[in-house]
């Protein structure tokens, strides 16, 4: 089998303010051509495609939709993923369904993970979508794949708390391979046996120094014959050619998410819902136990609700 991985695709038919390209086109150019090189080897070898979550930028996107539809069914290719907080209003089986990513899977164009495995030949893929704990994987001596939206990266970003991937391996031995989505940066580590590893997002939406010089959008490859993950860049111009500079200093004095969130609601930008979702969840977090799972459903309702294309 070839297992192929993605993260962080942020498909959105929004030009962000940063990009100069059309960006809503070049999306499109990238993931067709990972979906091409999917169907080409699925013909020789079982293929499939994981995406650790924020498939969509936005929980509902009815300008983008269709044409994701058509390129799934276009390529045939057998896709999993997760739920990231940009795909859902906020995590919780009854509003899931109702968003981009909920009808891609109930059409059956992608399969939703989570801590149930589902058996590929001798593999068992897990998944934690955001917001969620960790599985334990039923037999941790097997081959295990976890697909995780959660802030898990080697690198220090100023003002973002992120979990060390080698900690994370640690606690999750079970897992021969974690691959995931949350923070936008590239990274894979290995203890030599064992991967933990993200692709850095598909699209470079914000300008960050990072995007701007450091990062080329790609995609990982695992063949479970090679036990080895391999770097596969996808079409993208240089970093200086699609990101304006102009926008870097904004991004970088905003200090953390929260100042982020309030800067957006005072502009007349439109804001980041899945900033908004953070702050909530943070408060969620501090309130009794029994009581989250209710104020979560009641806040989603909500959101919902309000939501200016719900
Ligand atoms: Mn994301």
């Amino acid at each position: 089998m070839i297992f192929y991985f993605l993260s962080d695709p942020h498909l959105s038919s929004q030009q962000p303010k940063a990009r100069l390209d059309k960006v809503v086109d070049t999306q499109y150019v990238k993931l067709a051509y990972l979906l091409h090189k999917i169907n080409v080897a699925d013909k020789y070898n079982d293929a499939y495609l994981f995406i650790s979550g924020d498939m969509f930028d936005r929980p509902r996107d009815w300008y983008l939709l269709p044409t994701a539809i058509l390129l799934l069914r276009k390529y045939k290719v057998k896709v999993f993923a997760v739920f990231g907080q940009h795909d859902t209003y906020m995590y919780n089986k009854t509003t899931r369904q109702n968003t981009s990513l909920g009808i891609l899977e109930a059409a059956g164009l992608v399969t939703i993970l989570g801590k149930e495995p589902v058996q590929l030949n001798d593999w068992l893929v897990y998944g934690c979508n955001y917001g969620q704990d960790i599985p334990k994987p039923e037999f941790p001596r097997n081959k295990n794949l976890l697909l995780v939206h959660k802030e898990i990266s080697p690198h220090k970003i100023p003002n973002v708390s992120t979990l060390d991937p080698y900690y994370i391996m640690r606690r999750n031995k079970g897992f021969n391979l974690i691959h995931c989505g949350d923070i936008h940066r590239e990274f894979k580590v290995t203890d030599g046996k064992k991967y933990c590893f993200n692709t850095g997002p598909m699209v470079r939406r914000e300008a960050t120094l990072y995007n701007i010089e450091d990062h080329h959008p790609c995609y990982f490859t695992f063949d479970t014959d090679e036990n080895e993950i391999k770097r596969r860049k996808l079409p993208a111009d240089p970093g200086e050619q699609v990101l304006s500079r102009e926008h870097i200093e904004q991004e970088e004095a905003t200090r953390n998410f929260l100042d982020n969130f309030i800067e957006q609601v005072e502009s007349d930008d439109e804001y980041d819902s899945a900033d908004l979702i953070n702050v909530i969840n943070s408060l969620i977090d501090a309130i009794d136990n029994n009581l989250q799972d209710k104020v979560r459903d009641i806040i989603s309702a909500v959101i919902e609700i309000t939501s200016e294309d719900g």
